[in-house]
This record gives structure tokens, C-alpha cells and sequence, in this order.
């Protein structure tokens, strides 16, 4: 699980979730031991950023890659999981985000990774004190990186019960020349309402989608349904999760632009830079498109 699935308590409760946890004398001991790993983790920097290739699904071409981060600390801080977890019980969210935010594009300048760079962000810290604005402007001005080729991943994944504030999020990165992404559609309360309000580059469909898409018509009528969408307000659909052929061969036969998963690359820290995947993409793509779903495709003009 990344960033961008760890915002729940930020969207259910902005207000209380920027306070941090006190550990009082009711305070467990393993709440002490999390708190003082996970500080000791931001102050060393001890993390490190992964990059999982997102393909275009008409060449093999290489369009970008998601930026994940591992922590490096050991103890009870063994997986990304479990550090965003701990972050967000005690309140130091902000302070692990721009710490994976700062690791991520500089291995990326160091790396001269090609294409997008897609970046999980929870919209709520961005009005939080401790969550200097233009932080990330002035380190991609730094690395001389153009802000063009950002793109920030928007979790859909948890209730978002404060429009206003999500809204202002979203402004907030677009003024500044970002692109923005939906991440996980489909997975989460409020989906519908944040494609209309958000109109965004990218649409990620969530995992659960992808998964076995090939053998549930069920999720061949959502995934269908939605790309039909994304398409009518020009938004990219990113198919997110794929680790079959046949989940692949679906995709491209209903006209998904971009796939990202196993099959197509793993998140690594030192991706390839250049895809690997047109001759994967050419054997998987069909010599004719779905009848059924050429026909609803097409009386939808999409
Ligand atoms: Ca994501």
C-alpha cells in the first residue's frame, strides 16, 4: 500500500487528524517504541523510493513511473504499511510525506528517469502548519525538474466528507502547473462526485477491478463504463494492478491508454529507464475488439 492509502484519517477528521498523538501515562509501551522509531526514521532519512513503470498500451512505450517509498529502519517499522500506519497515529503524516517526496525526485534527477513522474499526495496536508507551501516547487526548481511532468495521485480510496478542503487541494497543485490524477477509482466512497468536481488527467482504476477483470463481466461493465467516462471529459485511464496477459489483453482490447503492474514492471530502485514492453503489448493485442464492447463504445462516441 502507498501514501495515498493511508489518508483516511485526514478525510474522515482534517482537524484533529494534524494534532499529533500524545503518549501520556496511559500511553502503551508499544506506542512509545512506534513514536520513537518512526521519529528516528524521519530524522535519518531512512527510507527509499521504488519506481514502478507506467506503459502505454497501444506501443509498449514508456509514459512514466509512480514513485512508492520502503522503509530502510528495520524493528517494528518493517513495511510501508506499517510506517504510514504509525505516521498517521501520531500525527507525523507531513513529515513522512515530504520526506518521501524529497527522496523521490532527487533519486529521480539522479536517475534522469524518463516521462511523468506520479507522486501520492494527501490533499488534506496541504493545510497543515507543518506543511510548508511550495516546498515541492522549489525542490523540483532545485533539481531542475519541470513541474509538467508531476503528476499527483489523489486517493478516491477513503470518504472524503470535506469537498471545500479537497477542492482547495486540487486548485492549490493545478495553479501551479501540476497534473492530477485520480487514484484508486472504484475503491472508494465518493468516486463519482470527485470525477465531477476534480476533472483530472489521469483516471488509476483501483486494483480490485483488475483483478480477474477477464473472467467477471461484472467488472468488465465497470471498467468499461468507466473508461467510457474518463474518456468524455479527456481524462487518460491508467489500468493499475495488472499481473495476468489476459487482464492485459482485456485493457488494450477496450481501449485503456496506460497500464501499470507486475507484468509490466515492477516497482524497482533503479528502474530500466526505457520499456521493455512493445513486443509484450504487440502479442496481447487482439486482431479484433470485443464485439459487445465495440458496439456499446461506439453508440457512446467515446
Ligand atoms: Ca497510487
Amino acid at each position: 500500500m502507498d501514501i495515498a492509502n493511508q489518508d483516511e484519517f485526514y478525510y474522515t477528521s482534517p482537524t484533529q487528524a494534524m494534532a499529533p498523538m500524545s503518549i501520556n501515562a496511559s500511553g502503551s509501551y508499544l506506542d512509545k517504541i512506534e513514536l520513537s522509531e518512526l521519529e528516528r526514521l524521519i530524522s535519518l532519512k531512512q527510507i527509499f523510493p521504488v519506481f514502478q513503470p507506467i506503459i502505454s498500451l497501444s506501443d509498449g512505450s514508456l509514459h512514466g513511473h509512480e514513485s512508492l517509498t520502503r522503509p530502510t529502519s528495520g524493528g517494528c517499522i518493517s513495511n510501508p504499511e506499517i510506517m504510514f500506519d504509525i505516521a498517521r497515529k501520531f500525527g507525523l503524516t507531513a513529515e513522512l510525506e515530504k520526506l518521501c517526496r524529497e527522496k523521490a525526485l532527487s533519486k529521480a534527477r539522479t536517475l534522469e528517469l524518463e516521462g511523468l513522474i506520479f507522486l501520492n499526495v494527501c490533499p488534506a496536508l496541504l493545510h497543515a502548519e507543518n506543511h510548508r507551501r511550495g516546498f515541492t516547487s522549489e525542490l523540483l526548481d532545485f533539481l531542475c525538474i519541470d513541474r509538467s511532468r508531476i503528476v499527483f495521485e489523489l486517493t478516491e480510496k477513503t470518504l472524503i466528507n470535506d469537498y471545500d478542503l479537497f477542492e482547495l487541494g486540487v486548485a492549490h497543485y493545478r495553479s501551479q502547473g501540476y497534473r492530477i490524477a485520480i487514484d484508486d477509482l472504484g475503491d472508494g466512497y465518493a468516486g463519482l462526485k470527485m470525477l465531477s468536481q476534480v476533472v483530472p488527467d489521469y483516471v488509476k482504476l483501483a486494483r480490485f477491478l483488475v483483478d480477474g477483470v477477464d473472467q467477471s463481466p461484472t467488472k468488465q461493465a465497470l471498467s468499461e463504463a468507466l473508461i467510457c467516462f474518463s474518456k468524455k471529459i479527456g481524462a487518460q485511464v491508467i489500468a493499475e494492478g495488472i499481473e495476468r496477459p489476459e487482464e492485459l489483453s482485456y485493457f488494450i482490447s477496450i481501449g485503456a491508454e496506460l497500464g501499470q503492474g507486475y507484468l509490466l514492471g515492477r516497482p524497482s530502485p533503479e528502474p530500466p529507464g526505457v520499456s521493455a514492453n512493445h513486443t509484450l503489448i504487440t502479442q496481447q493485442t487482439p486482431t479484433e475488439q470485443r464485439p459487445h464492447l465495440h458496439c456499446r463504445l461506439s453508440r457512446t462516441a467515446c
